[in-house]
This record gives C-alpha cells, structure tokens and sequence, in this order.
C-alpha cells in the first residue's frame, strides 16, 4: 500500500476473457490525464522487455509442456522484471499504474485453474510484489460466453488460454469472485456485460470513492486485503 505522501497509485484490472480489460485500462488513463496525473499503462505477462521476451514463450505455448508450477514461475520471473523495471520507478515519480493483470491472474489461471499448491503462489507472491500490492484491483465480471463471443469477433488468432474448453471458462469467473469476495478491501467486482461506456463510469466512480478522494483529504488509500 502506498502511503499518504505519495501521489502515485496502482491500479490492477482483472477478469476472464474479453472482459474489456484492455479497453476499460485505456479509458481510465484518458480519464486520469485530463486531471493532470501522469499514467503509465502496462500489462501482463509483459511491461518491460524481459516480460514482453517471457510473453510470447507463455501465451505460444511453448512452456506449457513444464507443467503448471514451471508456467507459475515463469509468470512471476516475467513479473520481477516488471516490477523492477516499470512498475516501481513509475510509483515512485508519482505515477499512476494501470496494469491489464497482475498476481490474480496467477492465482487463478495457475492457482485455481492449473492446480498449483497456493503456498507456492503466496510465496512467488511475497518475493516479486512484497508490499507493493495493488491499491485497488478491478475485477471486470462477465459471462464466459460473452467475453469469449467478443474475443472471437476481433478474428485474431486466439492464445494457449482461450483455446480452453466453456467449463475452464466458467471456473475462471468463479475463482475470480471468489478473490474479489474474499479482499473487498483491495477487490472490487464489476458487471462488465454492460457497454464499454457504463462500465467506464462505474469504473471512474470506484476510483473516486476509493483513491482520488482519500488522496484529496490527505489520507492513505484503503489498505490492501
Ligand atoms: N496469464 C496467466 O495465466 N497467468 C498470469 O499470471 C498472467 C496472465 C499475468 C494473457 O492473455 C493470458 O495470460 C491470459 C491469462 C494468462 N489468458 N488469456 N487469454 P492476453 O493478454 O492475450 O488476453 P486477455 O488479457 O484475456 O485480454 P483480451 O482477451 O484481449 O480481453 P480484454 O482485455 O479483457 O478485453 P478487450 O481487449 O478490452 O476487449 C475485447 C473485445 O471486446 C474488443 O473487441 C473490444 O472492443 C470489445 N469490448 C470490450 N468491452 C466491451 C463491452 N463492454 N461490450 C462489448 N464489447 C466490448
């Protein structure tokens, strides 16, 4: 959790499919820029070099022959890199991160999904994040087959999580409930089966209530779960 003195917050978006992560991260950082805050927008796997390398070996395909708790620590090796080279300098100039995924993807996709033991997850977790937590996680809610009905429209080639079967999908959005219910104090759930407009408003609201006024007032944002 960042303190009071800071100006910088980070923001992480999470979610299934076609959630409109991407588009939502996009539509906030405008919002963000026309107060004044600089915004640095990044994802993951990703966000700097060595991540974006790492990016295309885990979404190919390519390590998932290493099984799901190789895959994990890959995840969190790409994410190292990206805490050390993005993230953390951002915050610490004052900016706001916006981040499409971060460590609950991991606990979902590998965790609850991929099986591996969650004291694996929390300690990878501990050594790459400590307490630069997310002050606020967004977890963007949608109908698998919604989100996957947009994601097949864009008519790109899908990656090695997308090809999973509609029973992988509807785990995924559970297990990601699950999060938001278990951490309301950093989680908050989002219907975003609503259009990319009404989502963006409830998104902004969020942010107000929970970052933009405590920062205003002089306090510390709520602390993370
Ligand atoms: N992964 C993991 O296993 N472990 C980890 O630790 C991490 C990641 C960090 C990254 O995939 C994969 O890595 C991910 C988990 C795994 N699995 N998958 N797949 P990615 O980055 O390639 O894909 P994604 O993160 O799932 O993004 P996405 O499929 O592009 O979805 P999105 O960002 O949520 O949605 P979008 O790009 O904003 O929108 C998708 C389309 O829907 C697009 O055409 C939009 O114009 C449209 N859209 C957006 N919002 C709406 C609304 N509200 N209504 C209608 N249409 C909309």
């Amino acid at each position: 959790m960042r303190s009071m003195t800071t100006t910088g917050r980070f923001i992480t978006f999470e979610g299934g499919e076609g959630a409109g992560k991407t588009t939502q991260v996009r539509r906030l950082a405008e919002r963000l820029r026309l107060l004044g805050r600089e915004v640095v927008e990044t994802r993951e796997p990703g966000g700097s070099p060595g991540a974006e390398a790492m990016r295309h070996i885990l979404l190919k395909g390519i390590a998932k022959p290493l099984g799901t708790e190789a895959e994990a620590m890959l995840f969190a090796a790409a994410r190292d890199d990206h805490m050390v080279t993005t993230i953390r300098p951002a915050l610490a100039r004052g900016s706001w991160v916006l981040c499409d995924r971060f460590i609950d993807s991991t606990r979902v996709y590998q965790g609850a999904l991929g099986n591996v033991d969650p004291r694996l997850i929390r300690e990878l977790e501990h050594v790459v994040v400590g307490t630069d937590m997310p002050d606020l996680t967004l977890v963007l809610d949608v109908p698998p087959e919604t989100g996957l009905a947009r994601v097949h429209a864009r008519g790109e080639a899908t990656n090695r999580f997308e090809e999973e079967n509609l029973q992988y999908h509807r785990e995924l959005r559970t297990a990601y409930r699950e999060i938001a219910e278990g951490e309301p104090e950093r989680c908050l759930l989002i219907d975003a089966s609503q259009s990319p407009e009404v989502v963006a408003v409830r998104i902004w609201m969020a942010v107000q209530e929970r970052l933009l006024r405590p920062l205003r007032e002089g306090q510390a944002p709520r602390a993370a779960g």
